[in-house]
Order: C-alpha cells, then sequence, then structure tokens
C-alpha cells in the first residue's frame, strides 16, 4: 500500500483547482478565470486498491499585499511543510523565468513533478521547449504535459506520481473525499457565482458566511450573508432571483 500528500503549487489562474477537480471527478475546488479565486487549502483524498493519495489544492503563490493574502500563503506554507511529492503547475504560456524563480524560492525539501498545464492552447514545438527549460532545474524530478481543462491519461499520471510516495497505511478511513464541510463547499458554490457575475473589483473584496444549512425533506434551506468591502458595497445590490445585479455608482 502506497500512501501520502501530494500537493498542488502555481501562481494564480495556472489550473490547480481545475486539476484537483479532474484528478477527483468532483468539483471541490471552484474555478474561475479571474486570478486568486482559491483561498483555502482544499484536500481531495483519493482511495484505490493499493494506494491513497491525498491531493492539495492551494491558493496561487503572490506577494502578500494585506491580511488575507497573507492567510492565502499561509494555506501555501502549511502545504509545503506536509507534501510528500510537489506539482508545480505551470500555464504553458506564462513567463518561464518568473515561474521557475517562484519554485526556486519555495525551497522544497521533497521531489517535485512539474506540470505544463493547458497544452490544449500550445503547439508541440512550445510544450518541448518548456519541457526541456524545466528538466533541467534542480527541483524537477520529472515533466509531464497536461490538460486539465480538456482531458489527461490519468492512468499514466498516477504512474508517475506513486512512483513518488512512500508505503504506508492510509491517512483516511472510509469514504469520505474530503476533509473539510458541507457549509465550506457551500459558501464558495456562492463565491464562485459572485466571481463569474460581478466585475473584478467585488469578488476580491468578498467573503460568503453560512448562516443556516437545514436539509429538509425536498429541499436544503441556505441563508448565506455575502460580506462586502463597504467601498464596493454600494456597487452591488443583489436580485429578486439571488443573481447579482451591478449598479452604477
Ligand atoms: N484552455 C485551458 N484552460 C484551462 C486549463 N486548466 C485550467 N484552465 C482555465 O484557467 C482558468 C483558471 O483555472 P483555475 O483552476 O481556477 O486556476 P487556479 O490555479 O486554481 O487559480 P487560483 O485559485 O486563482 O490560484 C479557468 O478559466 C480554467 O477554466 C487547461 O488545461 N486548458
Ligand atoms: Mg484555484
Amino acid at each position: 500500500m502506497k500512501s501520502g500528500f501530494v500537493n498542488i503549487f502555481g501562481r494564480p489562474n495556472a489550473g490547480k483547482s481545475t486539476l484537483l477537480n479532474a484528478l477527483m471527478g468532483e468539483k471541490l475546488a471552484i474555478v474561475s478565470p479571474k486570478v486568486q479565486t482559491t483561498r483555502h487549502r482544499i484536500k481531495g483524498i483519493m482511495t484505490e486498491a493499493g494506494y491513497q493519495v491525498i491531493f492539495s489544492d492551494t491558493p496561487g503563490i503572490i506577494e502578500p499585499k494585506y491580511k488575507l493574502h497573507e492567510k492565502m500563503m499561509q494555506a501555501v506554507k502549511s502545504a509545503l511543510e506536509d507534501a510528500d511529492l510537489a506539482l508545480l503547475l505551470v500555464d504553458i504560456k506564462e513567463n518561464r523565468d518568473e515561474a521557475d524563480a517562484i519554485f526556486t524560492a519555495l525551497r522544497l525539501k521533497v521531489p517535485a513533478i512539474v506540470l505544463l498545464n493547458k497544452v490544449d492552447t500550445s503547439d508541440k514545438a512550445s510544450t518541448n521547449d518548456a519541457a526541456a527549460f524545466f528538466s533541467s532545474r534542480p527541483y524537477c524530478k520529472k515533466v509531464l504535459a497536461i490538460s486539465a481543462l480538456t482531458g489527461f491519461n490519468k492512468q499514466t499520471f498516477m504512474q508517475a506520481i506513486l512512483e513518488f510516495l512512500p508505503e504506508g497505511e492510509p491517512f483516511f478511513e472510509g469514504d469520505d473525499i474530503s476533509d473539510l464541510h458541507t457549509r465550506f463547499f457551500v459558501s464558495e458554490m456562492i463565491r464562485e457565482k459572485i466571481y463569474e457575475l460581478a466585475s473584478d473589483e467585488i469578488p476580491y473584496h468578498s467573503a460568503v458566511l453560512i448562516r443556516e444549512y437545514q436539509e429538509k425533506q425536498t429541499l436544503v434551506k441556505i441563508v448565506a450573508d455575502i460580506i462586502v468591502h463597504r467601498e464596493t458595497q454600494k456597487a452591488i445590490l443583489i436580485g429578486e432571483k439571488g443573481s447579482m445585479i451591478k449598479k452604477s455608482g
């Protein structure tokens, strides 16, 4: 039996959450085209005959500018501490030197696989170029090219991962696929809608708190507060059907 923690790191928007969801076959992490979507460490527990892999999605690595950023980077730090293997995700189109500088600054104590993501947006020559670049980096044990969005060979992927994991008993019993509560996922789904429906400044200045969560016979009653920064409060209005309408001024 192999078991271990495989933690996903990368810059904002690289596709970390998309990858976690693709691996788990479930939507555990919210996804958006805007940067800094993920704020917490989100674990996905994959238990199969012969192995248990606990994947962690983490917030995109940034220079912290305010308290929320600091908390987000704490989540990255915690994932650095218990990783058995790091997955360093890069968008094939992003600046390689900048990505490399960030990966070097992580001072990883564990092996890393560099994942070139979004290869559906690139051609073979640039994928090969990027693979050659990262292969030569000291932290990199292997490079794989994937498209978290349009699909990749999960069996090959899992084989590559298991090579780096220790023998051991499972960390989690039962058939849970995450360690987080339903309330967390509900609040995240609402936050995802804010990312979809509101313009740039609002998502970054909002938080969702679930006040009530009741599973009734025919429906689930959810009461949530959307907390918005005072500056942006005036800019939004929650419409009758729960949709967000942007008001000018
Ligand atoms: N074309 C393409 N788009 C992708 C791929 N993977 C992710 N995306 C898109 O990239 C955007 C960002 O994806 P996320 O999964 O939210 O990225 P993230 O790294 O979790 O971002 P943060 O949480 O902000 O750090 C979304 O619009 C995804 O649909 C891919 O393989 N190909
Ligand atoms: Mg994310």
